[in-house]
């Protein structure tokens, strides 16, 4: 049952119902399935197929868009259950997050957002197209010791470069570290920009901000 039920989530995403990812989500919940094997298995996978089938031509921008309310208000509701799960654990330390500027793609940098306040992170989400001033004067105000960066766009990846120097320029590069995520970021990139980690997914972020903690 669990199968089907994930599959009818993916489904519903997929074929752009702008209903059934909600009330299927809902249901899975109901069923006691793990609100992060629902985001994993179901959702991520949907999103991935709908991103596919745009590249391939098959898909157009409408396509994309239902499929991405879909999915964010599926979000909406598997947020709390998320953070429920970890409501009693220390603060892990601070974090501030956003998309960079130029880049309005909010789904995953969310989830990594989510998922890090759900592991006992502080999250200072800045939203979608972030000026790289806006990344700085949050990592100034709020003492954090971890920034991230997500781009989704290979045009838009060069901005997480502009941060990390914008942040040396401020000589705040001793005291935060910069982790980058995104469909188009990899190991290598992360590298050549002087990042301190890259991320492929929510989970990996999680850790990755945990190993990136002061002392560590
Ligand atoms: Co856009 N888009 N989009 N889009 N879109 C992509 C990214 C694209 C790959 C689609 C394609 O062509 N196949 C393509 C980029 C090509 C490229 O540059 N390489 C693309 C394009 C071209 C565009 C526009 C230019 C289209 C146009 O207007 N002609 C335009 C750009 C707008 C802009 O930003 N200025 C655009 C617009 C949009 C929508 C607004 C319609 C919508 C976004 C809605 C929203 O977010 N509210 C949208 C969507 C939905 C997508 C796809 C289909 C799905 C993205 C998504 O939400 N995935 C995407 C195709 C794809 O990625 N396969 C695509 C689900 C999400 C959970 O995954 O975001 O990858 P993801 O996040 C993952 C990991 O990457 C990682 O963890 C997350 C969870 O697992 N991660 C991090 C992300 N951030 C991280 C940060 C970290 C660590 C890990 O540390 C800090």
């Amino acid at each position: 049952m669990t199968t089907d039920l994930l599959s009818s989530i993916t489904a519903s995403l997929v074929d752009g119902d702008p209903d059934l990812p909600v009330s299927r989500t809902k249901a899975a919940l109901r069923a006691g399935i793990e609100p992060l094997a629902i985001v994993e298995r179901a959702l991520v996978p949907g999103m991935r197929i709908v991103g596919e089938r745009f590249s391939a031509g098959e898909y157009f921008l409408p396509n994309l868009i239902v499929s991405a309310n879909g999915m964010k208000r599926a979000m909406a509701i598997i947020e709390p259950e998320l953070g429920a799960r970890h409501q009693t654990r220390e603060l892990a330390g601070t974090v501030v997050i956003g998309t960079v500027k130029g880049d309005i793609h909010e789904i995953g940098k969310s989830l990594v957002a989510t998922m890090l306040s759900a592991n006992g992170f502080e999250v200072h989400d800045l939203g979608v197209d972030v000026a790289v001033e806006k990344f700085v004067s949050t990592v100034k105000q709020t003492n954090a010791t971890v920034v991230g960066l997500s781009a989704l766009l290979t045009t838009t990846m060069n901005v997480q470069k502009k941060v990390i120097e914008a942040l040396a320029a401020e000589g705040l590069r001793d005291r935060v570290k910069v982790m980058v995520g995104g469909a188009p970021v990899n190991d290598r990139w992360a590298k050549e920009i002087g990042a301190d980690g890259y991320a492929e997914d929510a989970v990996g972020a999680v850790d990755l901000a945990l190993r990136l903690r002061p002392g560590r």
